[in-house]
């Protein structure tokens, strides 16, 4: 099986790619592809090649699954393939539909004409897989496009419609209708002229200043591109098109490509991009189950979480009624919404007329009778359980059967809120992230009861309001404010054994977090960590307390929300300030508990933050909270600013190694006697074994 489908039409030889869903180009493709253009030149009848793919893709590029194991480099690489289309003496057709990206626009240069659909999106989106285009494209692009051109598409990965070059040597024409029709009649037309076979390889690029422009360009490039190597080689790759033959620039862009794609920064988005897919797949919920008409959306809560919540559905076009118990409280929210939808017009994000049509989907009630046709709610009112009680009940008594009732809970216990109501197979937890109409994240709480109906219906609506949904099991804090609550909590207790705020924040920061714990707990507001914490205590009467940040909290002191926290906030500005009245309140609690403060370095803050979360990640694993490691790094990557180019803390946990990790968990549970430091057993037994989460 080759995946490539070969059949000679009136003369011309069709090769059509069929390795769905998106053609990505696989060894056996690959294959497929050369057998055929040999087949073609044995064959007298055919006078021409036309590739094809399907309606949905060209080729969305190399066939990214192969990266890790031998197959990427197996002959016929792309390169090889490429140079198959190069030198044949049979005129070749790319005829390009869908979307045509990184190696699959590779294979199209390499064609000697290219005929597309005007919309089919078309980009090197190498650079976010940590890479660059590795079989031609920083060579070849610029001598289609221009180099300017050329450059931004490839640093930035950007894709764009083919329509964007018209009247450039990259698309000979841009055609409506019946692709493979006009690829037919094209290819005709081309052995009747008998026209001279265009070779992008033979092609010129040029620039009036190169100095100067690839000055500028690794400039600015290396100024955005901190912690990843693969924009500045792509910089590098490029000007060897203007700088060196075309041979001697494929030798380099071959020699970058194989250097980067062995960078953990590579591994790492690579890893990232399949988790994002994968997030959406749910082990015992087949990928057919019927799902539910959302038509009618209410929320109930107008505060900023059901405000955001409220955004989504109306991006998505869905309308949305907003419930409130007092009308000034509707009339706040309302603003919100309006207010955002002002700002992006003003920053040229969105059309005066789409913002309007936006907020006509929106309504507001002061009644739950108003909800009674509603296809899905979602509450999103105070953290307290009497609270969800009250609501989930009225929903239940008021609500259509086959309505979704949904929480939009941070911790508490969705299979308790599904108690009270007679329908807890229609109840799930939908975990917004604050800002909800920002954070991409979205952890569907899966409860003890929900309906894989319901589930299933929820992944699909997280999907069409551009969500990244991922499916949590029931425990305290779901999957991420679990583990996040135990990177704080060594962040704090570190504080009371002799680290400062600032020292740990950089040194956070400069593993890569976008910010470091402590101003991510002044910015969250301290309040809603010490609720959780006091509930903690009343629960379990022997838990640690955190003293400097109860204290803190007792002081008023919530963080930005009420000017000061850890730090000090001018009115108006977000800029974390030291205030030595938080190192009084440090001292004070050392005195009091008897801490000798000793000093604490970066590597132990690193350890004890990341590693706290890889330990707790791997209990949520094997009591089946998250279903895959994967689920876990996504989860962390998109909802807690952890660096993309680590790939999330259990991919960061296999780069470092297990058994590498284990070590330090021992080390830990010697040094602080919190037995939270016991590796978990299936980190355990991973590292034993040698093997690896994902
Ligand atoms: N390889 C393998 N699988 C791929 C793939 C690829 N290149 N692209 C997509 N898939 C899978 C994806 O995992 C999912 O699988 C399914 O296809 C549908 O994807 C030498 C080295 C093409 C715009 O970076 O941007 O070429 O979950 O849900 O929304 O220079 O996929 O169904 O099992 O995203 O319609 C460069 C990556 C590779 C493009 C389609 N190419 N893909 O979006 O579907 S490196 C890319 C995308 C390269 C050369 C270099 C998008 C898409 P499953 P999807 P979509």
């Amino acid at each position: 099986m080759n995946n490539a489908h070969y059949e000679l039409q009136d003369g011309i030889a069709v090769i059509r790619l069929e390795n769905p869903p998106v053609n990505g180009l696989s060894y056996e493709l690959r294959r497929g592809i050369v057998d055929g253009i040999k087949k073609a030149e044995a064959d007298d009848n055919a006078k021409a090649v036309v590739i094809i793919g399907s309606d949905r893709a060209f080729s969305g590029g190399a066939d990214i699954t192969e990266f890790n194991t031998p197959k990427v480099m197996a002959e016929p690489t792309l390169p090889t393939v490429i140079n198959v289309l190069d030198s044949t003496e049979l005129p070749v057709v790319a005829a390009i539909g869908g979307v045509c990206m990184g190696g699959g626009l590779e294979l199209a240069m390499g064609c000697h004409f290219r005929i597309a659909h005007p919309q089919t999106q078309v980009a090197l989106p190498e650079v976010k897989l940590g890479l660059l285009p590795g079989a031609g494209g920083t060579q070849r692009l610029p001598r289609l496009i221009g180099i300017e051109y050329a450059m931004n598409l490839i640093v930035s990965g950007t894709q764009v419609p083919a329509a964007m070059f018209q009247g450039t040597p990259l698309f000979d024409e841009l055609v409506e209708g019946d692709l493979l029709e006009s690829a037919l009649t094209f290819a005709k037309k081309v052995v009747e002229e008998q026209r001279p076979l265009k070779r992008v390889r033979d092609m010129k690029v040029s620039h009036p200043k190169p100095e100067a422009f690839f000055l500028w360009a690794k400039t600015s490039v290396g100024a955005v591109a901190k912690n990843y190597p693969a924009p500045l080689k792509c910089v590098e790759a490029v000007k060897a098109s203007i700088e060196k033959k075309f041979d001697d620039g494929i030798k380099l862009e071959r020699e970058l490509f194989a250097q980067l794609i062995q960078t953990p920064e590579s591994r790492a988005l690579r890893h990232a991009f399949f988790a994002d897919r994968a997030a959406g797949k749910i082990s015992d919920v087949a990928s057919d189950t019927p799902t539910r008409e959302i038509n009618k959306v209410g929320v109930i809560g107008a505060g900023t979480m059901g405000s955001g919540i409220a955004i989504n559905f109306l991006n998505a076009g869905i309308p949305v009624t907003i419930l409130e118990m007092k009308q000034e409280a509707l009339d706040r929210g309302v603003a919100h919404i309006k207010g955002v939808y002002e700002g992006r017009v003003k920053k040229g994000k969105m059309t005066q007329e789409s913002a309007e049509k936006k907020m006509g989907l929106l309504s507001t009630t002061l009644s739950y009778d108003d909800f009674k046709d509603m296809d899905l709610v979602i509450e999103a009112v105070f953290e307290d359980m009497g609270v969800k009680q009250k609501v989930f009940e009225t929903l239940d008594a008021t609500c259509k059967p086959g309505a979704i009732l949904a929480s939009n809970t941070s911790t508490l216990d969705l299979d308790k809120i599904a108690s009270f109501t007679k329908r807890p197979e229609d109840v799930i937890g939908l975990h917004f992230f604050s800002p909800a109409n920002v954070m991409k994240l979205l952890e569907v709480v899966r409860g003890e009861k929900t309906s894989k109906e319901v589930l299933a219906t929820s992944m699909k609506l997280a999907k069409k309001i551009k969500k990244t949904g991922v499916v949590s099991g029931v425990c305290d804090g779901f999957i991420g404010n679990r583990m996040v609550g135990k990177y704080q909590t060594e962040a704090l207790l570190m504080i009371e054994e002799g680290a400062s705020p600032q020292q740990i924040d950089k040194a956070i920061e400069k593993f890569g977090f976008v910010m470091g714990p402590i101003r991510m707990a002044d910015l969250a507001g301290g309040d809603i960590g010490w609720a959780i914490r006091k509930r903690h205590y009343e629960e379990k009467p022997d838990t640690r307390r955190l003293y400097v940040a109860d204290r803190l909290c007792e002081m008023g002191r919530f963080g930005q929300k009420t000017g000061a926290g850890f730090y000090k906030y001018e009115p108006g500005n977000r800029k974390p300030l030291h205030d030595p009245e938080v190192d009084r309140v440090i001292e004070e609690v050392r005195k009091e508990q008897g801490i000798t403060p000793r000093k604490i370095s970066d590597q132990e803050i690193v350890e004890r933050c990341v590693f706290a979360l890889v330990n707790e990640g791997a209990r949520i694993l094997e009591e089946g909270i998250a279903q895959r490691a994967s689920d876990i790094d996504i989860i962390y990557l998109t909802g807690y600013g952890f660096p993309v180019f680590r790939g999330g803390p259990m991919l960061y946990a296999d780069e470092v190694g297990l058994i590498n990790v284990e070590r330090a968990l021992q080390k830990y549970r010697k040094q602080t006697g919190n037995p939270f430091w016991e590796p978990a057993p299936l980190l355990a037994k991973l590292a034993a074994e040698g093997k690896t989460f994902n």
